[in-house]
């Protein structure tokens, strides 16, 4: 059986990296190729239920460790029970953010390091990262009106953090893909649904060869 492929989106909200996951799943699947369409934090009944505490705006919430340790935990079962099954199936795993995301909101913009949050990924997912991880950017204007039009004014407790945080979150995004240009592919997400899938699908044909 031959390890099915791992595919991550990224980026701040309002990207759409959600609208871009279903476009994918439907293009694979329509080619024959089995997939699983998730998403961080979530995925498992576990990993949910730790969302639910992470976003939800009741309460004082969390210290950065202690964010950034839930994120790893919700990963962690996501991971065991979901992903690497998935993958060892044989299907492919296309998956709506996963470590970036804590690197990116926990360590550039939360104040923890990089190794710091790496050294949760490894102790909890064995350091797994995605064959591929499509970084989608959006202009802050963009990236707003959608995620206002998303969440009708009312956001989650981390989407709801001020604009300083939030550039901080692309810079860091930024950053990491100018590191890692093998793993990374960075999509302009401004134009219209169909344009910005069309230079995903161009992507993945280019890594993975014709699908
Ligand atoms: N988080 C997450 C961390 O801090 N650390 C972590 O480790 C992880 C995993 C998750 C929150 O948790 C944080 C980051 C987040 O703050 P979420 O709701 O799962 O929250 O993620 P969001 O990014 O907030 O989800 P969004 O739905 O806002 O963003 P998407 O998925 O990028 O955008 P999407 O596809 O839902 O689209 C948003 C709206 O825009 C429209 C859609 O129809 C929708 O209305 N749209 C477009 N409109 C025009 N043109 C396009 N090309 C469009 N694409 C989408």
């Amino acid at each position: 059986m031959t390890r099915g492929k791992f595919i991550a989106f990224e980026g701040g909200e309002g990207a759409g990296k959600s609208t871009q996951a279903r476009l994918l799943a439907a293009e694979l699947e329509s080619r024959g190729i089995a997939c699983v369409v998730t998403r961080e934090p979530g995925g498992t009944p576990g990993a949910e239920a730790i969302r639910a505490l992470l976003l939800g705006t009741e309460g004082e919430g969390w210290h950065p460790r202690a964010e950034a340790l839930l994120f790893a935990a919700a990963r962690s079962d996501h991971v065991e029970r979901l992903i690497v099954p998935a993958l060892e199936r044989g299907e492919w795993v296309i998956c709506d953010r996963f470590v970036d995301s804590s690197r990116a909101y926990q360590g550039a913009a939360g104040g923890l390091s990089d190794e710091d949050v790496l050294a949760l990924h490894s102790v909890g997912s064995q350091a797994l990262l995605p064959d591929l991880t499509l970084l989608i950017e959006v202009s802050p204007e963009v990236a707003k009106a959608r995620a206002h039009a998303r969440d009708l004014g009312s956001p989650d407790r981390i989407g709801g953090r001020d604009a300083a945080y939030h550039a901080r979150v692309a810079a860091a995004f930024s950053a990491l893909a100018d590191a890692e240009p093998a793993r990374f592919a960075r999509i302009d997400g401004n134009g219209d649904a169909e344009g910005v899938f069309g230079d995903i699908l161009g992507t993945l044909q280019s890594h993975f060869g014709a699908l």
